[in-house]
């Protein structure tokens, strides 16, 4: 995928991959995944997301165009392929945590939440800037539900660390290579407190008056600077145009009305008269004028397999194969790029539910994937980039 055809950026915790057609696919390596299509794809999908028809009682329609009986019938209708593993349907369905008995003792691992309590420890000075017993106990709870899953205390370490250096609070280096380690994107490192509001590309230098608590988390490297979300060399900054500032190989029009359309090229803007389509309108959104679909619409699987179509019908399905999420169902008739979403899921918590391993999408004849395990990295092919 080249500059002009889509892109690919972190934003917070998810990946994101943006084509210039409007599809938009949020991963966070973890379990959410997000897709989201223009209207113009109306009545134009289908699998696992729907139709897209307005309507969500014909969502469970299968690919033969018959009604599916249940979410399990027509999430397997969908069914790409067979994973390691692979199975249709949890053996014990059931989705509530374990509850230990009375008097029994909690596992070993609930020791990882003792960071937050311990006064001699990295975090010992937020004890009395947060409510310290609040997040020991979610962080417990936590890592019991995922059955000792370090990653399940490290996320709710990071969320009193948020709240601990909002309050003030000063942590020392806490994240060691096998206790929560942190991999940070391209050009970018990890500091116990990165400046809460970094210099960027527009700026050259950090806010003036920015008063924002710094953070732990990424920042970026010496000789780079935050273009939107990502760390680039200083000499790859985009463009200040009228005040404002766009991304190398970002277009966008300054006229009212769409009729000129610009691109910021090695820091210099060109622009050339264009015009909007059918099913776009020309306006600002997110701060940038351009020409816009009249309406996007998104689906999405959360958590243990909880989906919800373009529709908005929800459903659960915990079918741990390969399956197709949203492909373009008509896409000559309509003119319209073709592009596949799949998802690979698997079984967790032995088998009783099932959640997202990996998103790859097909688009302009190249397959990109995001896989659970490996933050931060996209597969375009058979090549690994960050
Ligand atoms: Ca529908």
């Amino acid at each position: 995928m080249n500059n002009s055809q889509g892109q690919a950026y972190r934003s917070g915790r998810f990946g994101v991959l943006e084509t210039h057609f409007g599809l938009q696919v949020m991963f966070d390596w973890n379990s959410e995944v997000k897709v989201r299509v223009p209207s113009s794809y109306t009545n134009a999908t289908c699998g696992l997301c729907g139709n897209y028809n307005g309507d969500k009682k014909d969502d469970l329609l299968m690919p033969n165009g018959q009604k599916a009986n249940n979410p399990t019938q027509f999430g397997n209708s969908y069914k790409v392929g067979d994973a390691l593993g692979c199975s249709s349907e949890c053996k014990d369905c059931a989705q509530t945590p374990p509850t230990p008995a009375p008097g029994e003792k909690p596992p070993p691992y609930v020791a990882d939440c003792d960071v937050i309590t311990d006064p001699k420890g990295p975090l010992g000075d937020c004890l009395g800037k947060v409510d310290y017993a609040r997040f020991h106990g979610s962080c417990m709870f936590d890592i019991q539900l995922n059955k000792g899953l370090q990653k399940a205390a490290c996320d709710a370490i990071a969320a009193y660390v948020e709240q601990c250096q909002d309050a003030g609070g000063q942590i020392n280096t806490r994240r060691k290579k096998d206790f929560c380690a942190l991999s940070c994107p391209k050009n970018s490192e990890y500091s116990t407190c990165a400046p809460g509001c970094p210099a960027t590309c527009y700026s050259m230098s950090a806010p003036t008056g920015c008063k924002a608590a710094c953070r732990e988390g990424c920042q970026c490297m010496p000789g780079f600077l935050l273009s939107d979300e990502e760390c680039v060399p200083i000499q790859e900054c985009g463009c200040k145009h009228e005040n404002r500032y766009y991304r190398s190989g970002q277009i966008f029009y300054t006229d009212g009305d769409c009729q000129l359309r610009c691109s910021c090229q090695s820091g210099i803007v060109a622009c050339q008269v264009a015009s909007c389509g059918p099913q776009e309108m020309c306006s600002v959104l997110d701060g940038v004028q351009r020409c816009h679909p009249k309406a996007y619409s998104t689906c999405s699987v959360s958590g243990h397999s909880h989906h919800l179509t373009f529709d908005k019908l929800s459903y659960d399905f915990q079918g741990a194969c390969s399956y197709t999420l949203v492909t373009v169902s008509n896409s000559a008739a309509l003119n319209l790029s073709w592009f596949s979403v799949f998802a690979e899921k698997e079984h967790v918590m032995v088998g009783k539910v099932s959640t997202t391993r990996s998103i790859t999408v097909r688009v302009f004849g190249v397959s990109i994937t995001l896989e659970k395990g490996f933050p931060w990295q996209i597969q375009v092919g058979n090549a690994l980039t960050q």
